[in-house]
């Protein structure tokens, strides 16, 4: 019998995985996920060549070459629900027989970075900053479905942020790590760097207040307050925690480096949103 039965791995007609309707050979080795889908031509309008173009539901991708480089770029939508499909489908692609529904025997490891936008954490981060993840937090649930395998530093510092920090009753965060190998190639002295947190919605999730009361309303100051040693919160977002809990379990290195649109601190949103994407998306393409 098949590793993967057709209820647990569903694969469409022309031989493809079922969210993101993409067969193997539309996908390369190098990956950059963005949340919001027109941010994908963005980034492929630098392409030298574009061989894949699809689009279903929220998972536009598009794979081509970048001065030699071989990328596909897939967006994924918001939050860490659509990550859990993202991260599967893409490791289904590299590493499942989708003709046998057999694992393979060697494994292959994608690089997936993550160029998304986010909200700062702290007065001296200015916005339209460059933030890269040096671990994330999750506040949503995802990491929690899944038998990973954590190193006892990680765990150590789980356990202190979880002792100092203040989250609704209900709440059992978790932290994962980025790649350390993706972060040396996309580090520079400008780049800000820290934990980012990863929240399941945009307002009451990442302490907003519009007309609903919140039930702990200390959060994000805890967040901005919390500092061990050099290490600090940096910024606040919606998909890092399960791309770096399900793709470093998988075997694949992954990574995030975001825009800062929001000082939560401060209260300031940017103006310059296109000026600066444009900017992080050069520097991303290059280091890459
Ligand atoms: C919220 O506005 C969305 O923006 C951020 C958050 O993580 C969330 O997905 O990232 P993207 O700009 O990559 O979508
Ligand atoms: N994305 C988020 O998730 N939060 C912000 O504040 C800005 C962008």
């Amino acid at each position: 019998m098949a590793d993967f039965l057709p209820s647990e791995l569903v694969i469409t007609p022309k031989g493809g995985v079922y969210h993101l309707d993409i067969c193997p050979e539309d996908l390369a080795r190098k990956i950059i996920i963005v949340g919001d889908q027109d941010r994908v031509e963005l980034i492929s309008n630098y392409f030298d060549e574009v061989t894949h173009k699809s689009q279903h539901r929220e998972f536009a991708c598009h794979t081509g070459t970048f001065k030699g480089k071989e990328l596909s770029i897939i967006s994924t939508g918001i939050g860490t629900d659509n990550i859990d499909i993202v991260i599967n489908e893409l490791d289904a692609l590299v590493n499942i027989d989708l003709k046998t529904r057999n694992e393979k025997n060697e494994k292959i490891s994608l690089e997936i970075v993550r160029l998304g936008t986010c909200g700062i954490l702290q007065d001296e981060i200015p916005i339209d900053s460059f933030i890269l993840s040096t671990h994330a937090l999750g506040i949503d649930n995802v990491g929690h479905f899944y038998e990973r395998n954590v190193d006892a530093e990680t765990k150590k510092l789980e356990q202190e942020i979880e002792g100092k920090v203040k989250l609704p009753k209900y709440i059992k965060p978790y932290l994962t790590k980025a790649s350390e190998r993706l972060n040396k190639r996309l580090d520079n002295p400008q780049i800000e760097k820290g934990i980012t947190v990863t929240s399941s919605g945009f307002y009451g999730p990442q302490g907003r207040r519009l007309r609903l009361p919140l039930v702990e309303t200390e959060m994000l100051d805890s967040f901005s307050d919390f500092k061990h040693d050099e290490i600090r919160f940096s910024n606040l977002e919606m998909e890092c925690s399960a791309l770096f809990a399900l793709g470093s379990a998988l075997g694949h290195e992954t990574t995030a480096i975001c825009l800062g649109l929001a000082n939560r601190r401060k209260k300031e949103f940017t103006t310059n949103y296109e000026t600066k994407i444009t900017e992080l998306i050069e520097y991303v393409l290059d280091k890459i």
